[in-house]
Formats: C-alpha cells, structure tokens, sequence
C-alpha cells in the first residue's frame, strides 16, 4: 500500500502496539563516510538547487510556489498562504544549514516547481534529548503531481541530513501515513463569524441568526488580566526557564535554550506574537501565551481574498488560569483584525477549548518521528511540540 513508505526507518503498521520493542532509533547510524555523497537523481528534465533564503528573489520564488500548490483543505477552498517574512524566520533558524532548504527547478526554464526542508531542533523524547530534523514545506507544483517526485525529495534531504549525523527526524502532515506517533484534531474559534460564514469557513449554526452568532462570538475591548503585557528581548532568560519547566512534562517535547526562545518566541512583527504575565507585585513572569500567523488564501470567493488566522503556539500558566489567559489572548487576536483563532488539542489545550467556545474543525494533523520508536501509545495531550 505504501511503496515508498515501507522501505523507510518508520513505525510499519505490523508493528503497532508491539511493546517488546525497544524504545529509540529503529536503525543504527551508518559511517559518514558510507553516506551517499551524491544527489538522487531526478527525472532528465529537472535539477537540484540550494535555495539561498537570505536572497529576496529566492525567498520571493519559495513563496510564491507555495502559495499555488501548497496545503488545501479537503474541499479546496482553502490555501495556506505563509508570507516571506514568515518562511525567513521558520527556515533561517538558529544552527541551520542551507543545504537542507531544497528547491527543484525545471532544467530549460528555470522555474522552481518543488520545495522542501529541514531546520536543526533538539527534540526530547522521554528522557531522551534527540537532534532531529524538522521537515516542513514539502511541496510539488500541481502540474508535476503523482509522479513519484515526492520520495526522491525525501530521501534527498534524508541524505543531507545524514552528512550533518544527524539520523531522526519530526513532521506534521495532514495525510495519514506509517505510522503516526499521535493524531491531533484542529479546534476554530471565530472571531469574525460574519465573514467566516460569507467565505463558507464555517456555517451558521441551526436555530441561530447572523446576529446571535455575532453576539455569541463577542469578546471584550481589552485583556482583562493585570500584569498582561507583550514579550520583550529582556524577558527571553525568564521565559525560558518558564517554558522549560513547563515542557518537562511532556512525552515529546522540543528542548528549547534561550537562543531558541529569542528566535521562536520574541515578537516578530505579522509572524509571531508573544503576551506574557508580569506579577504586579514582585515582577516574577508567572505565564506566558503565543500565536503564530499563518493567512490562507480563500480560492474563488467574490468578495475576500484571504482569511486572516492566528495558530496558537507554546502557551504556559502557573498562576493565571489557562483559561483566562487564552480569552486574553483572543482579545489581543480579534484586536489585530484576525478572523479566526486556531488551535490544536495538544497540551493543556483541551481545558480551555470548549469554555472559550473553540468547534472541532474538518482537519487533523498526524504526528510523525522518523526513525525513532516510542514505547507507548502517546495522547495529543502528552505533546508538547508546535510544528509550522
Ligand atoms: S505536510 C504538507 C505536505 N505538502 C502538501 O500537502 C502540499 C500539497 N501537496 C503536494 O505538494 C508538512 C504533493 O501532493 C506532495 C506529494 C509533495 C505532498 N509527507 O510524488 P508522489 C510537510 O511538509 C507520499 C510524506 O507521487 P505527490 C511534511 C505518499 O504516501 N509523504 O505524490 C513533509 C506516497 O508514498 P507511498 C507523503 O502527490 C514530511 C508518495 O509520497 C506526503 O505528487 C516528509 C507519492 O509521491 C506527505 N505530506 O507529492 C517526510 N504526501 O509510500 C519527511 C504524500 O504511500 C521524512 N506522500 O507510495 C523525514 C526525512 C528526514 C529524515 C532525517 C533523518
Ligand atoms: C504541517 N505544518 O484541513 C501542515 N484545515 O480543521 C500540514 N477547516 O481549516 C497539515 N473543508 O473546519 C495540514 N471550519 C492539515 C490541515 C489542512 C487544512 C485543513 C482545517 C482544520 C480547516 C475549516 C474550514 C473547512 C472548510 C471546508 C473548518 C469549521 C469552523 C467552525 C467554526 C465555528 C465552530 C465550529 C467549527
């Protein structure tokens, strides 16, 4: 059933719930020097470039290939639709290669028709720090679909992560394939259920008019919490030591140092926000809360072009309650003109999506580990990782 898939270090379906097995990797790192030192071959008319993202024209080119062939929902009428700024800061990371960012281009014109790739992360996996490969952005132009292209841009960025001995790798994807560590289901909280419906985002409830749906998804002018206030670049050590303790927790987690927090959690104007709680009294940082942005084009609707939607990201409370923290941070979303609050039922998150008024959405988002075996059956709540 998975041709390629079953000739890779993954979780084979004959093996689920097969607990005699070993938690860690499922194969051995090979010599460096057995690791083939050549590209893959792609077919004649199409050849391997390094994408240089520091480059305007570049990262203009990632862009726009993505924004006509990347991630749509299962009736198309979506498309994600990840701003430059945005791919700058998800691929230029700290510690990462640019031979990891791959693109693919069409020998005689030049044209970019696929991406894909890979940042460095250290990813705890129990009490297992692992350094990993995040894989993300894997992307084909529509015209050159179902012909086998995909596996040879697996194994390729397979290969060059391997000559950085780097042997596991982490992606989310929306498809099912052998085998998921969990799967998680997309929660939606509207913010602007008028246009939410207009677009056919979501529908107007039965027994509801457009003004008690208006009325249902109102939220305050401004955050209620006292000590509530945007992340700044002094916060970044007591952050850290926040989010760390926080994490812990988890059986999947990243392991996260206070470079990595400056770069993934300090505020990054239209790419990621961050809000933490400033105690009043004695200026402890005692919670935090994030979002990243993440626009979908809306494919062939008359009057809006794109849905504006904030994903939440890495969120911690030790004295707010979760669920007063996350309303705030809903204030500051519906605020900065979003139309809708996204989030998945990772971590704590389960306790607050129903109270706020979040609805189960029509997609899910498969775990996956490459080569790496976990013991036991992992719930969406034991993960304490945000992929892009
Ligand atoms: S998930 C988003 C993936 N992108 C999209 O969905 C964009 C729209 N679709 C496309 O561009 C986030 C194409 O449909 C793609 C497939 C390119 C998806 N992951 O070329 P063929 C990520 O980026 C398998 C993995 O003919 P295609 C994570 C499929 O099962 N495998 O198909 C990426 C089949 O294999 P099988 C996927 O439609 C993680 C084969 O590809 C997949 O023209 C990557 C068919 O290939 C997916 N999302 O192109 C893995 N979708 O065995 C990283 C399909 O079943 C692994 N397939 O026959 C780790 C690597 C690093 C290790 C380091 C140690
Ligand atoms: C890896 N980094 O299907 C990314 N989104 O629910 C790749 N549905 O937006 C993985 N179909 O339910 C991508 N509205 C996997 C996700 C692909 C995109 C996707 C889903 C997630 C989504 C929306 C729109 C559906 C349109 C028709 C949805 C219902 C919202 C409603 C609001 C009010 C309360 C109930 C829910």
């Amino acid at each position: 059933r998975h041709k390629f898939w079953e000739t890779q270090p993954v979780g084979q379906y004959k093996d689920v719930g097969d607990s005699s097995l070993p938690e860690g990797p499922i194969e051995p790192p090979t010599p460096l020097s057995e690791v083939k030192q050549e590209p893959y071959n792609l077919p004649s008319a199409y050849e391997w470039t390094t994408c240089d993202m520091d480059s305007e024209e570049i990262c203009d080119e990632v862009y726009a290939l993505l924004k006509n062939n990347y991630v749509e929902d299962d009736e198309n009428m979506f498309r994600f639709n990840y701003s430059k700024e945005f791919l700058s800061w998800a691929l230029r990371v700290p510690g990462y290669y640019q031979s990891w960012h791959i693109g693919v281009r069409a020998k005689t014109s030049k044209k970019l028709v696929a991406f894909i790739s890979g940042i460095p992360a250290r990813i705890r996996v129990n009490e297992e720090v692992v350094k990993m490969a995040e894989i993300n952005f894997l992307c084909v132009h529509k015209k050159l679909r179902s012909k086998r292209l995909a596996p040879v841009m697996i194994k390729e960025v397979t290969r060059r992560v391997h000559l950085e001995n780097i042997w596991q790798a982490a992606y989310t994807a929306g498809v099912v394939l052998p085998t998921p560590i969990t799967t998680c289901q997309y929660w939606h909280r509207s913010l602007n259920p008028k246009k939410l419906i207009d677009v056919g985002f979501s529908r107007l409830g039965a027994r509801m008019t457009m003004s008690r749906t208006i009325k249902l998804y109102k939220l305050p002018d401004s955050t209620v919490t006292p000590g509530f206030r945007k992340m700044e670049l002094r916060d970044v050590p007591a952050v850290t030591r926040l989010l760390r303790n926080y994490l812990s927790q988890f059986v999947v987690a990243p392991d996260f140092d206070e470079n990595d927090v400056e770069h993934w959690l300090l505020p990054n104007e239209n790419v990621v926000d961050s809000f933490l709680v400033e105690s009043p009294e004695n200026h402890e940082i005692t919670d935090f809360c994030s979002f990243y942005t993440l626009p979908s084009s809306i494919l062939g609707n008359q009057n809006y072009s794109i849905l504006k939607a904030a994903y939440s990201y890495y969120n911690v409370s030790t004295k707010t309650p979760l669920t007063q923290l996350m309303n705030d941070v809903l204030i500051v979303a519906k605020q900065k003109d979003f139309d809708v609050f996204n989030a998945l039922d990772v971590m704590h998150n389960e306790s607050f999506l129903k109270e706020l008024k979040f609805g189960p959405g029509d997609g899910q988002l498969h775990y996956y580990l490459y080569n790496y075996r976990i013991r036991s059956a992992l719930k969406p709540s034991g993960l304490g990782l945000v992929l892009l």
